[in-house]
């Protein structure tokens, strides 16, 4: 059995977090992880207050288990949903996109669990200083808005920088993923794209059929020259965008515009031509439709697994 500091921190029985993914990750699915006994996440994205109280709410009413509030710190909605999280008495809290230092205090007052995402050794060391109890180290294999550095490379140079828990994120879709990331001295992991075809997972069926269909180079980075590169599968969106992005012609509040409810567009309506699919470089792995009680139960026997055998190299 597979058991880390994360298990214990968290009161959890497999260290893994769901992903925050905008537009995608509500509390049906949150809540499914949760059940199975991750941390499941609900997404605040660029939402308002109503509609993530509802939904920490409907989490509550799925699962007695601990669940998450992934809170997206370029929304303009995130110092609201920074004192929601307080108010609804949210246990644990993860961001992103961002540095969240002047939220850490209300929120460590009131006992909750901060994670956040860093693409760095110098923002990991930030906060935990700040005082976050564990750090996500996310590559850039990741979906959505990525850093600079490979998970290979990012892991173990947070868990040098820092002696809080580092969880790995990016390019984790099955066990081979979680025992590597051990090996890297990442103690949990966090999956994305693996979750997109959860059964419990609400995304529209068009954007699951395109992750199952993806092969390995099917994603694109977009949006660097704006300063927040995105990963998504490459579809008449993502090309027309790098096209434009390229040309150098097009000037950057009109390509800031294009990309605003791109995502929406392609997880809710379904337009997956004209929408964007952000995904991780893993979605190639990602082949079947399945209860995320089983996935993570999937991954996590292959990891152990993996790891028992580890030790046949060795002569
Ligand atoms: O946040 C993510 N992934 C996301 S957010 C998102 S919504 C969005 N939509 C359109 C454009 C941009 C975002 C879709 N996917 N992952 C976590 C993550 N955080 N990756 C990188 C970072 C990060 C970057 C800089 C964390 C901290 C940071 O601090 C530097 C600073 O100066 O703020």
């Amino acid at each position: 059995m597979i058991k880390t500091n994360i298990c214990d921190i968290f009161d959890i029985k497999y260290p893994i977090f769901q992903g925050g993914m905008a537009w995608i990750s509500e509390a049906t699915l949150a809540a499914a992880v949760s059940n199975a006994g991750g941390v499941g996440f609900i997404s605040a994205m660029n939402a308002g207050v109503p509609y993530v109280r509802e939904q920490i709410r409907k989490c509550r009413a799925l699962t007695d288990k601990p669940f998450g509030v992934n809170i997206m710190l370029m929304s303009p909605y995130a110092l609201d949903i920074a004192k929601l999280v307080i108010e609804e008495g949210v246990k644990i809290v993860t961001t992103g996109a961002g540095l969240p230092a002047s939220y850490m205090p209300d929120w460590l007052a009131a006992g909750i669990k901060v994670v956040p995402v860093v693409p760095s050794t110098a923002i990991a060391r930030r906060v935990e200083k700040f005082g976050a109890t564990a750090v996500i180290a996310e590559g850039g294999e990741s979906g959505g808005h990525v850093g600079e550095l490979t998970t290979i490379t990012l892991v173990p140079q947070v868990v040098d920088a820092v002696s809080i828990p580092v969880i790995a994120a990016g390019g984790i879709g099955d066990g081979r993923g979680i025992a590597a990331a051990f090996m890297l001295g990442a103690t949990g992991v966090q999956c994305g794209t693996r979750f997109l075809t959860a059964t419990e997972c609400q995304v529209h069926e068009n954007y699951k059929k395109k992750i199952l269909e993806a092969k390995d180079i099917d994603t694109i980075v977009t949006g660097k020259t704006l300063g927040h590169p995105v990963r998504t599968l490459k579809n008449a969106f993502a090309r027309s965008y790098a096209e434009k992005e390229q040309s150098g012609n097009v000037p950057k509040e009109e390509l800031e515009k294009l990309g605003a409810g791109a995502l929406r567009n392609a997880a809710v309506d379904g337009d997956v031509a004209q929408g964007s699919i952000m995904a991780g470089q893993i979605a190639a792995m990602v082949r079947d439709e399945l209860p995320a009680k089983d996935i993570i139960e999937r991954m996590f026997e292959e990891a152990e697994k993996r790891l028992e055998g580890a030790s046949l190299c060795l002569v």
